[in-house]
């Protein structure tokens, strides 16, 4: 049914919940249409980042010519930045109104996974919502992928829910993390409905590495630094609601401050749900957690699915739109904490481009809560790669989130708060506080170099740390890795 050129919308938010035995399909069929000689490419539209079987699968068989909002899958990535495939990073809460007004032309397939479906066109979701409400709204046929790993228990657990577009658009009526303002299921014609493809797969399994001591030294950071705030009266001592990135650096984060004694059990209202946070629930130390997608290891998952009822009191997963919006996030007071590829001296962050140029994942949602947040943290490793990248480099060589929205910097070094600061307090806290030892005195020299204006900007030596990466393969002055390679 699937034509070459259409535009087709997937279930799948990082990757929990992304149809699987379509694209799996879709691939196939590409290939064969390509030996025949025949063009075959889709644009492919999803929540977010896709496992193996969507993103992977369509990319090896070169059956993408667009993509949005959100990847990680190596072989896309290697696309995207070959020019191969046209990828449009934008913020997700955004995409669906932008879908509903037409801003990124029509959806022919809406390809949902479920854990069960009705006569009637009422469609429950597996662990992710995403943007799926939207797609089989917009779509002009609907697949169901009926994923029999996913049991009909998690029924309940969805809060659907989509806004009327400007000028109709009324307030989102979530004033606390756990209210439920929608219905638990997608209701669709049935007529609509294409067909019903049944099977029983595993998500792409999202396995993430134990804390390393950088990343823990972190989480500790972190966590002293909100404890801290308590204690000076800044964050009520019932504390906020938190959101956390996605990610190894995310991972430990949660970990640190959920285990912290002084930080009393809290709320979530975030994006994804990783392992750390299903610990905390059962334990207690999480009291309810709002997201858009359960990003479990196996294991995890058999954990949840195994005490349905448990979790459903605990857990509601509702669209990007709604966790994301700029509404709630700011009425809730949300602490948002996001990983930087790299941070500027006056606070400027880039979480998507490598050497300006080369696309890791996307914005995704960090720019939704960051700029929207009660307090926005931005974390990273001082270093990558060993040591031969600053994190903390003299100007972003992209820039994702500006000085304007970026409040703390927190690297396993110490914390940089930046609220209150000019651009040459905000350069000294973040050189002092944040930078690696082995770059603080260049970075130093660099400050001391850039003399008048308000912001102490040197367009001479801007990207010297860059440039010397590339020309030696380490940003260390005085040393040469590798010439001319990676970079
Ligand atoms: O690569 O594993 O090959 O060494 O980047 O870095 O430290 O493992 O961190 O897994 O937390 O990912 C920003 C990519 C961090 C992610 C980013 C290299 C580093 C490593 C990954 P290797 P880590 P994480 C809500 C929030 C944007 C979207 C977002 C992200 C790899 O958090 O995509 O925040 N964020 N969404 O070595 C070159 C540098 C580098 C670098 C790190 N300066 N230059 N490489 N790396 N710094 C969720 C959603 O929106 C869905």
């Amino acid at each position: 049914m699937i034509q070459n050129g259409n535009t087709v919308g997937f279930s799948g938010f990082t990757p929990a919940g992304a149809a699987k035995a379509v694209p799996l399909a879709l691939a196939e069929r590409a290939r064969g249409e390509h030996r025949a000689g025949r063009e075959f490419r889709i644009g492919v539209m999803t929540g977010a980042s896709t496992g193996p079987s969507l993103d992977g699968a369509l990319s090896a068989a070169d059956a993408i010519s667009f993509r949005t909002p959100y990847q990680s899958d190596p072989g896309l990535r290697a696309q995207i930045n070959e020019g191969k495939v046209q990828f449009f990073d934008m913020h997700l809460s955004m995409m669906p109104q932008a879908i509903r007004c037409g801003h990124l032309g029509p959806v022919h397939f809406a390809v949902v996974e479920a854990c069960d479906v009705t006569d009637g066109g009422a469609i429950v979701l597996t662990d992710s919502v995403g943007a799926s409400p939207t797609f089989c709204r917009m779509a002009e046929r609907v697949i169901v992928e009926l994923n029999r790993r996913h049991p009909p228990t998690l029924f309940g657990m969805h809060d659907i829910y989509e806004p009327d577009d400007p000028p109709h658009r009324r307030e989102i009526p979530i004033y606390s993390v756990a209210d439920r303002i929608g219905s638990p299921v997608i209701s669709v014609s049935p007529s609509k409905i294409a067909g019903v493809v049944e099977v029983e797969m595993d998500d792409d399994s999202a396995e993430f590495s134990p804390p390393t001591p950088v990343t823990a030294r972190i989480g500790a950071n972190v966590a002293d630094f909100l404890v801290r705030e308590m204690d000076r009266g800044r964050i009520p001592k019932r504390f906020l609601p938190l959101q956390a990135g996605v990610g190894n650096v995310s991972n430990s984060v949660m970990e640190a401050i959920g285990r912290h004694d002084d930080i009393k059990p809290f709320q979530m209202y975030t994006e994804v749900l990783q392992d750390s946070v299903l610990h905390l629930i059962m334990e207690g130390r999480i009291t309810f957690a709002s997201a858009c997608a359960l990003t479990l290891s196996r294991k995890m998952q058999d954990l949840l699915y195994g005490n349905s009822d448990f979790f459903r009191a605990r857990i509601v997963l509702r669209p990007q739109e709604i966790t994301n919006n700029a509404e709630v996030v700011r009425r809730l007071g949300i602490i948002s904490i996001n990983t930087a590829l790299e941070a500027d001296l006056f606070g400027n962050v880039n979480s998507t481009h490598v050497m300006g140029r080369n696309m890791m994942n996307g914005i995704g949602g960090s720019g939704d809560f960051t700029r929207n947040g009660f307090l926005s943290i931005f974390v990273c490793p001082s270093t990558a790669k060993k040591g031969v990248i600053s994190s903390i480099v003299p100007l972003v060589s992209h820039q994702d989130h500006s000085e304007h929205s970026v409040q703390v910097i927190v690297t396993e070094q110490g914390v940089a708060d930046l609220r209150g600061l000019s651009p040459a307090e905000r350069a000294r806290r973040i050189i002092e506080n944040c930078a690696h030892p082995d770059y603080r005195d260049d970075l130093r020299e660099q400050l001391d170099s850039m003399k008048g204006g308000h912001e102490p900007l040197s367009l001479e030596s801007a990207f010297a740390f860059h440039q010397r990466l590339r020309e030696t393969g380490t940003m260390r002055r005085h040393e040469r890795v590798m010439a001319d390679a990676e970079y």
